[in-house]
């Protein structure tokens, strides 16, 4: 079954939106096997961004992730990766659908609430990265009510 990364960031813990966006992928009908609070290190947030390093924002991004707690988790389900994406939204919240997490609670790019995987190659990266193997191998007992 697919995981992917998913990082409520500094200001969606401040917001307090660490419910709300587990609600969601709950809801949706996604399985949490990974759930922790991580004062980042500036090493660790830079090897997760590291694919930004030569951006001009990738300083501010990295001061911003570490500047405060994240709530890292892992997500599993069909086809988790891209509708995380999605019930994410874009990556500026003032072009991010209304619905989508960004969409509805934030207004700049630099304070866009939450992270998720873009990609396979990219998820167990990330996943392996922020959790190595400390993941509940464990199957929702209402699995058939969520797939046929
Ligand atoms: P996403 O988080 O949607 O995958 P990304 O990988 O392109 O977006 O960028 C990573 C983060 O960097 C993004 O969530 C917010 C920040 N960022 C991206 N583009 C930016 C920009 N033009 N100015 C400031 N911050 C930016
Ligand atoms: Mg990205």
């Amino acid at each position: 079954m697919e995981r992917t990364f998913v990082m409520v960031k500094p200001d969606g813990v401040q917001r307090a939106l660490v419910g709300e966006v587990i609600r969601r992928f709950e809801a949706k009908g996604f399985t949490l096997v990974g759930l922790k609070m991580v004062q980042v290190s500036r090493e660790l947030a830079e090897k997760h961004y590291d694919v930004h390093r030569e951006r001009p924002f990738f300083g501010s991004l990295v001061n911003f992730i570490i500047s405060a707690p994240v709530v890292a988790m892992v997500w599993e389900g069909k086809g988790v990766i891209a509708a995380a994406r999605k019930i994410i939204g874009a990556t500026n919240p003032l072009n991010a659908e209304p619905g989508t997490i960004r969409g509805d609670y934030g207004v700049d790019i630099g304070r866009n609430l939450i992270h998720g995987s873009d990609a396979p190659e990219t998820a167990a990266q990330e996943v392996s990265l922020w959790f190595g193997d400390e993941l509940a191998n464990w199957e929702p007992t209402i699995k058939p009510w969520l797939y046929e």
